[in-house]
């Protein structure tokens, strides 16, 4: 008997490392592919010119080859599934070389020049003013979503009021807090006095409520800029706003100021601690829960196995659900005025809390002309991605007497939100499919090692967004996830099908392999922008994070972790940003502009915010002219609060008037970052109750997890520990705790046998223990959690399990084993963020079943 339980332990031990081993031989191997009666071939998502017979590695990149259509010969009507590879196929050749050409143009090519003609110039040569502005910040209730709910208006308007100047003009804006809690207002890209740059605890102490506060400083650039709250998450229910500083010499163009965001009718502080608690509702609710079912369904098993080796879940490129998404306050928002052959400016703002947002329009190309406020060469394209916080000046026109879309979708393309120009019939832009997430999830696969590092890709330069990675999950760029799918939805539709030259045309227009997206590598400044001579300071960081715990971080270090960094007034500073993340991050710099380097040498463009997709490595460089200490930041409002950023503090600066204690002012500024996040769950079954409490921060978390069965031979269990999540990956949880058992004989019976003894021949203390334990756990791959503890009373245990496997959508497994014979499995159905239907068999309280409550 002993002998067998050594060997159940042995496989125990052992089964995820060679299960998963499997898994990914299986992957490398790929038998999921059935066997077909044409050739299959494999090329590389990055380099479409590779064409290997047998899969692997790209030669050039060494990421994982992927399974390339092949091209068959077609015949009209009878074909209709060919017909529909075809446009795939050349899609997904033309869209990845024109990633490679928009690379070539880069390094060799001069940017084509866009002519706009010849627009009137309006000269302003009224004297300097003052200009006042009253914001009355105050609460108020919106129903933006489906419900009436709590946001914060200022003046009585979500968007804040458009703040407009001229250069040389002074701005004298009074804040009246008319909330009962603290507020702040920063004013996004501005170069201004370091105490007016509205961080709260860092260059102001917070606006109290019921108090007003001046900022005024002189307005000495111009261009599209806005302004927002920095307190709390006050930014993400309303405090946001344009911020336009008009040049002495303006174009005479119609203009319009154009601010996107999201809303959520989840309270923002809500959001953030369902993010730290990782649960999945948001993806639940935004269909991408890519769960094994669907993975199966869509034949990416090892693709989903591999990823959970990888100890990854679920990818996503953005985090949160959102119920609705605005431009100037509203999902729907219309100027009329326009007339055939107008032209608009549009000055765009990104005032989003989390997300980035594709650009497209029904009339015709887009001509970007600035962007964060700094002008730039004229460039047309098709479509760009404007970054959380980034602002964009674009130049449309509308061709006919008809009424245009300018449309603004979210990166993860859940929902849209429209801006009509012109006014008659409506011509709508084409909505953005689905993303292909599962070949995103190969593609982080193949990004990624088993430390959870970002491969970097040797000879390959990944920066300015110049390769889009995310191009594999761009059906319009590579074609359909799945062409019989497609096929099934035509089918669905029934007369079209019928029509199979039509269908195809269609497809053709929805996978247009010629679309220009504007990269940072097309921006180039019209003024030489080098920096003045001095001495040259260099600094490197990673963006650093793990999803599993919502942990974003420089180096693997918050805000509260790091020191300021020391930076001296006259020298120049160059900043090389590696992103070993899996997420994009929107990097903003206070008070400065930086120029990126992006190839176009002395012309490289000015901004104050950067966007780095996962694998980039971009430099910037600025000189420090300023005073003060200056915020440095990913603004993700929620990557933000969780501490990724530094502080550049210029030395030897004079003290901050609005900060009187700067030692109070720093504690509080990290405790931002140091905040601890409540969770809860549990089960009300019929065989006893189950449940789980812990407080967590970034590093530590404190829990309590409890068994009480009904009846005394059901026993009862109560296990509490503090511990430490250690690692960039915090794949280590050492812990201390205290651990009581009570439970009499003649429970279930346990299938391995006496409980008397535990596996290790140690004499069981289940029947009363009371005793202080010191453990580690380690999270393998898979995503199973090995946790060896030995107690007080020198009793060792030993315990695998692995929570929340995501089958479908909505349900999950669970399961447990430890050396002390207690095993469980469990299922989970998920029904709305707090209530899961749910049943378990243990071996302490048998088979029962009931509801478990998620807080
Ligand atoms: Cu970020």
């Amino acid at each position: 008997m002993k002998k067998k339980i050594a060997i159940l332990v042995f496989l125990l031990l052992t089964y995820s490392i060679v299960s998963a081993q499997e898994m990914k031989d299986m992957d490398m191997n790929k038998k999921e592919t059935k066997p077909q009666v044409q050739p299959v071939t494999y090329t590389c998502p990055m380099h479409p010119e590779i064409h290997a017979t047998s899969p692997g590695n790209c030669p050039k990149c060494g990421m994982q080859l992927i399974k390339e259509e092949p091209k068959k010969v077609t015949k009209p009507m009878s074909a209709k599934p060919s017909e529909l590879q075809k446009p795939q196929a050349k899609a997904k050749k033309t869209g990845m070389d024109m990633g490679s050409m928009q690379m070539n143009k880069m390094h060799t090519m001069p940017m084509p020049k866009v002519n706009l003609g010849n627009i009137k110039i309006i000269v302003n040569d009224a004297p300097p003013r003052t200009i006042r502005y009253d914001l009355y910040i105050a609460d108020t209730l919106v129903t933006f979503g489906k419900k009436s709910k709590r946001a914060i208006a200022v003046n009585g308007h979500i968007p804040m009021p458009t703040l407009t100047f001229t250069e040389g003009d002074t701005a004298e804006i009074y804040v009246h807090n008319n909330l009962d809690e603290p507020t702040s207002l920063h004013w996004h890209g501005l170069f201004l006095p370091n105490q007016f740059d509205g961080v709260p605890n860092l260059t102001q102490m917070p606006i109290q409520p019921h108090t007003t506060h001046l900022y005024k400083f002189p307005i000495i650039q111009h261009g599209t800029h806005w302004y927002h709250s920095h307190s709390g998450f006050q930014e993400q229910i309303g405090m946001y706003g344009m911020f336009i500083m008009n040049k002495r010499k303006e174009w005479d163009i119609p203009t319009i100021p154009v601010v996107i965001s999201e809303w959520t009718d989840m309270n923002p502080k809500e959001v953030n601690r369902s993010l730290h608690n990782a649960t999945d509702w948001f993806a639940i609710k935004k269909s991408t829960v890519q769960s094994y079912a669907e993975a199966i369904g869509k034949r990416h098993f090892t693709t989903k196995l591999n990823n959970e080796w990888k100890r990854m879940h679920a990818m996503d490129v953005s985090d949160v659900y959102y119920d609705n998404f605005l431009i100037n306050g509203k999902n729907q928002s219309e100027q009329p005025q326009f007339k055939a052959g107008d032209r608009v400016r549009l000055r765009i703002a990104n005032g989003g809390a989390s997300d980035y947002f594709w650009l497209t329009y029904s009339g015709g190309k887009i001509t970007a002309v600035a962007s964060d406020g700094n002008n730039v060469e004229p460039v047309e394209v098709d479509r760009l991605i404007i970054a959380t916080a980034e602002t964009y000046d674009v130049i449309v026109t509308i061709p006919d007497n008809k009424s245009y879309e300018f449309l603004v979708t979210p990166e993860d393309r859940t929902s849209t939100a429209s801006l009509w120009l012109g006014s008659g019939e409506k011509v709508p832009a084409s909505k953005l499919p689905r993303l292909k997430y599962f070949a995103g999830m190969k593609m982080m696969n193949g990004m990624m090692d088993m430390k959870g590092n970002i491969i970097e890709m040797k000879g390959m330069h990944m920066q300015n967004q110049v390769m889009d990675m995310n191009t594999v999950m761009y059906p319009e760029m590579t074609g359909p996830e799945n062409p019989k799918d497609m096929m099934k939805d035509k089918d669905m539709q029934g007369k079209e099908m019928k029509k199979g030259h039509d269908m195809a045309g269609m497809d053709t227009d929805k996978s247009n392999p010629d679309i220009v997206t504007l990269n940072y590598g097309m921006l180039r400044s019209p003024e030489k922008t080098t920096l003045p001579a001095g001495t040259l300071k260099e600094l490197k960081f990673d963006l650093t994070g793990n999803m599993n715990r919502y942990v974003w971080t420089l180096d693997n270090k918050k805000v509260s972790e790091s020191d300021k960094i020391l930076i001296k007034k006259g020298e120049n500073l160059r900043i090389v940003l590696y992103n070993n993340s899996m997420m994009r991050h929107p990097m903003h710099l206070h008070g400065h502009d930086f120029r990126v380097l992006n190839g176009q040498g002395d012309y490289a463009p000015l901004k104050n915010t950067i966007d780095i997709m996962p694998m980039e490595r971009d430099t910037i460089e600025f000189a420090a002219t300023e005073s003060g200490d200056w915020f440095f930041h990913c603004h993700i409002l929620y990557h933000m609060m969780s501490g990724m950023g530094r502080i550049f503090s210029y030395e030897n600066s004079p003290p901050n008037p609005e900060i009187p204690d700067p030692k109070l002012a720093q504690r509080k500024l990290h405790a931002d970052d140091k905040m601890f996040h409540f969770m809860a769950k549990a089960g009300i079954e019929s065989n006893g109750s189950d449940g789980e409490a812990m407080f967590a921060n970034t590093r530590w978390e404190v829990s309590t997890l409890w068994h009480l069965g009904y009846q005394d031979m059901h026993g009862y269990e109560s296990e509490t520990m503090i511990g430490r999540y250690l690692g960039r990956m915090q794949w280590w949880f050492p812990y201390v705790g205290f651990d009581y058992h009570y439970k009499e004989e003649g429970g279930p019976k346990n299938i391995f046998g006496s409980e008397a003894e535990n596996w290790f021949g140690q004499k069981s203390n289940q029947d009363n223990r009371k005793a202080i334990v010191a453990g580690i756990a380690y999270t393998l791959p898979m995503l199973f959690v090995a946790d060896s503890r030995v107690d007080s009373d020198g009793k060792f245990r030993f315990q695998l399990s692995r929570e929340d496997v995501p089958i479908t959508s909505r349900l999950r497994l669970n399961m447990m084993i430890n050396t002390d014979k207690e095993y469980m499995a469990g299922l989970r159905y998920i029904v709305t963020k707090y209530v899961s239907i749910s049943s378990h068999y243990d071996s302490d309280m048998g088979l029962g079943a009931g509801l478990t409550f998620i807080y």
